[in-house]
Formats: C-alpha cells, structure tokens, sequence
C-alpha cells in the first residue's frame, strides 16, 4: 500500500490489529511523515530520511500506544522488498517491547530504535535500486521497449484510442468533489466558491473543523447544517457521473472509487457493489458510542436542522454522525479490500474533480502497474511531485504522482471541466446520443434544489 516505512512498520501492528487497522494505520503515518520531511528545509537526501524516519517513528509510537499494542519493530513487505528477520536483528530494528516508561532509558532507546529504522529504509532503498538494475524486480526504465509510450496522444483522444483498441476491461475511476460541481454542490477547495472560502455561516474556527470529531463532539450544528445542504436526492447526477454508468454498462468499470458523500454515482444508476465510498456517505448512521442509527430519523432531524442523539437504548444520548469519514478516522474496510483486489486489474486509471490533497486515497494514483494508462481530467494540474519530493519519494519507496512532462510515458490530461471532457470522450467513442439520454433521464428524476444565491 505504501512505501519501505510502511513495509518495515506495518507489522509492528499486523499480529495485534486487524489487516485493514494496520494498512491505515501504516499508510497515516507514511503520509504524514513524508509530508513533514518534503516541507523541512533540509538541503540533502540523508538529512531528509533523517526527518521522515524521526517523526514516523514518534508517529508510529503514536499510534501503537493508542491501540494499546506494543511498539516493537517487525519485518513485513508490500513496496517490493522486505527485510530479512537477520537483517533487521542486526540493525537493531527486532528490539523488543516498549520501553518501560520514564528516565533515560526510554530516550536511547528511542534514538536506537530510529537510527535503526533509519538504516533500515536506506538498505531498502538500496536494495530495491540494485533489484531494478539487475533486472530482478520491476523493469527498470532502461530498457528501449519500455520507453514507448503507451498512449498514441496524452489527451482525450489518445485515451479514447486506448479505450476502442480494446486493451482496456478493467478501468478505475477515482472521483472527488469536482464532478460534482455543475450538480450545484461545490467542492472544498476551490478559490472563491468552494466550501472552504464559504464559512461565515457555519461559523468555524478553521476550514477542516466541520469534519474533526474534537469540534463535532463541542459544536455538532455546522455538520447538521453541511449536511442539509449536501444531503442526498437533492441533486441531479452529471453527465459524468453519467459516462462512468455507461463505463459500467459497457461492461469496461471495474469500480468507482470516490471520496464523494453525496451519493451522486448511485443515483446515477451505478450499482452499489461498483462503488467504493472512501469517505462514507448518509446510507447508514450511529452514534458516537457505536449505536446504529435509523437513518430516516436522522434524515427527519437534519431536514429539521436539529442535532440528533442516541435513541437506541435509555440513557447514551450520544451525538449521531452520519457514516461520513471524518479527519483521523480509518476508511471503511471495504476501501482497504477492494485497493488491494482491484489494482492489480487496473488497467486504465480515470482521476477525475479532485485536489488529492486528501490521503490515503490520493495515494491510490500510484497504485496501478508502471504499464497502466492514466487519465486526469480536472480545471487544475494535480498530482504531480516537484524535482526534490520525487527524489525523496523514490528513495524512500512511495510512488511518485502523475508525469505530465518530458519523460511521460502514460499520463493523459484534460485540463478544464470535467462534464466537457467525458462528453468529448464519449462523442469520440461513439456513445455521446446514450450519453446525452442519460442526462436527460437524470434530470427529469431529480427534484432539483433551488441553490441558495
Ligand atoms: P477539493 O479539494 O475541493 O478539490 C476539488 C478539485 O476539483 C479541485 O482541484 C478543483 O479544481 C476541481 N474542480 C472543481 N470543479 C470542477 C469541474 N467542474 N471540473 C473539473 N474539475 C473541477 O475536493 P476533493 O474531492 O479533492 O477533496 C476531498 C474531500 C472533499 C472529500 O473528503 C469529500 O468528502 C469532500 N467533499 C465532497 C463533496 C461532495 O460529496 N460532492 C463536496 C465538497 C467536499
């Protein structure tokens, strides 16, 4: 799922919690850790491992003592490479339970435990460096046939190309809030009308805290609100939510994965096992005790503008949320599932309305093979790592984004609308009449909201 720190901490987890605990868990601590390493101002590769290996061992320490498990270096592998059980003894890394806590003690043993860990990522960094320029592992690059490209034209077209040449049964489609946009329900980031520049009248003390459990748990009403506007059977799907149903009725979807909550795919007529919800939606509730919900009660209170609490047996009275993933909280276990099943099987990746500033499911860009053509079409370049954070990426074993330059051998951009691009996609399939049917249909369903001015 992720990179060498994921496949050296992850089973410091993997005997005591569940898989999917352990994936998250791993993939948390990797994203964060990496993202302190690539902003610090440190000028040189071994100074960067310094500050990610640091801080994802405090992190990983972190987490271990919030499991209530205990933080012991393991060996594991899912980036390629693994370490032996010998290897890791000898750099220290097998060190046996937590510290007792308290004195000095504790602290080198900290600074072992990381220099350990630190001479752990660099020996698997190197030996995944030498598995690719010996040929044992994935193909190095070098190789001629592996610099052609594997679209005729990085754009709509060549992937339209792609799609009609029928090398191509297996797409994955990964949505954000952007596709949902010309529905009438904005996104978050978007300078000027996304949700984050919109807060006056939910009154928040940052952008972010109408989804962090500290605040829902002090101040519930912004969600309550938030979620009257974005509830679902408000608004019509877009065209294309449209086109990744007529994907699926051309039998060519594996799955949707969105972060979207608003539910739009589903109502688009793409059946429920298609869909991946990452981030949850309103299909199901519970209380913040863990009391399932009925969900037509919560619809009557958010219709009503009212904060629900726990009717299921006397006395919880805890706040009810939605399924809706917030901050800090672990992806369904279907998410984890299906990102290991269906990648694999990917054969043609469509990014589509997204910042991917939001992790773990960003990271899915660079879960398809090196061989897997990939399409963004969104109105911002995304995904993409600048010179340095690609160095440290590749060192430390995490893919590296989108290519939109020189070097790309796979990635198609549709830089604009995303309607505007699936029309232009399906016009040159053939399919825009049933595309354009769709829409229709759609639209006649839906009793649409009239947008606050
Ligand atoms: P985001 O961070 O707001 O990014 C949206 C992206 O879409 C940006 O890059 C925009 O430039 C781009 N964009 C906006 N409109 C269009 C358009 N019409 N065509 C093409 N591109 C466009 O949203 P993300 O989805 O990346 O962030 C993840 C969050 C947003 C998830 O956790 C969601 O739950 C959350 N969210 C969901 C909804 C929804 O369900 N509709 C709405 C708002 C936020």
């Amino acid at each position: 799922m992720s990179g060498h720190l994921a496949a050296v901490g992850f089973h410091v987890f993997e005997e005591t919690v569940s898989d999917t605990t352990a994936q998250m868990v791993a993939s948390r601590v990797e994203e964060a850790a990496f993202a302190e390493a690539t902003a610090s101002d440190a000028s040189d590769e071994a100074g960067l491992i310094r500050i990610y290996t640091a801080r994802a061992g405090e992190l990983l320490r972190a987490e271990a003592k919030k499991l209530g498990v205990p933080s012991r270096w393991g060996s594991g592998g899912d980036a390629g490479v693994t370490a032996t059980e010998a290897e890791l003894t000898s750099s220290g890394m097998l060190v046996g339970d937590e510290p007792a806590s308290g004195g000095e003690s504790e602290t080198s043993s900290d600074e072992e435990e990381l220099s350990a860990l630190q001479r752990l990522v660099q020996k698997l960094a190197l030996r995944k460096a030498e598995q690719e320029e010996g040929g044992e592992g994935e193909p190095s690059g070098e190789a001629e046939e592996d610099l052609e490209p594997l679209l005729s034209s990085f754009d709509v077209a060549g992937v339209a190309e792609y799609i009609k040449s029928g090398k191509c049964g297996n797409i994955i489609f990964m949505a954000g809030a952007g596709i949902s946009v010309s529905a009438g329900i904005p996104d978050f980031r978007t300078p000027g009308t996304g949700l984050y520049d919109n807060l006056q009248k939910y009154d928040l003390p940052h952008p972010t805290a109408v989804f962090e459990l500290d605040y829902f748990q002090e101040n519930p009403a912004p969600f309550y609100l938030l979620a009257k506007e974005l509830y679902p059977g408000q608004y019509p799907p877009t065209p294309t939510h449209h086109f990744v149903r007529l994907l699926h009725e051309k039998g060519l979807l594996l799955r949707c994965f969105t972060q979207n909550i608003d539910s739009l795919e589903a109502a688009a007529g793409l059946p429920h096992e298609r869909i991946v919800a990452a981030h949850g939606n309103f299909d199901s509730a519970r209380c913040l005790k863990g009391h399932p919900a009925d969900v037509h009660r919560v619809r009557e209170h958010v219709d009503r503008g009212e904060v629900m609490r726990c009717e299921s047996c006397d006395g919880c009275d805890a706040l009810v949320k939605p399924d809706i993933v917030f901050f800090g909280e672990n992806l369904p276990e279907r998410f984890a599932r299906l990102v290991a099943e269906d990648f694999p099987k990917c054969d043609l990746l469509i990014v589509a309305g997204t910042s991917l500033a939001v992790h773990p499911f960003a990271g899915l860009i660079n879960h398809p093979g090196e061989d897997v053509p990939r399409m963004l079409v969104n109105r911002e370049k995304v995904g993409e790592m600048d010179e340095s954070t690609r160095a440290i990426a590749k060192l430390i074993g995490r893919g590296t984004g989108f290519d939109f330059g020189e070097t790309n051998r796979r990635d198609a951009l549709h830089l604009g609308d995303c309607d505007a691009g699936f029309e232009e996609l399906a016009r040159l399939l053939g399919w825009e009449d049933e595309l354009k049917a769709l829409v229709e249909k759609g639209r006649a369903q839906t009793p649409v909201k009239e947008r606050p001015s």
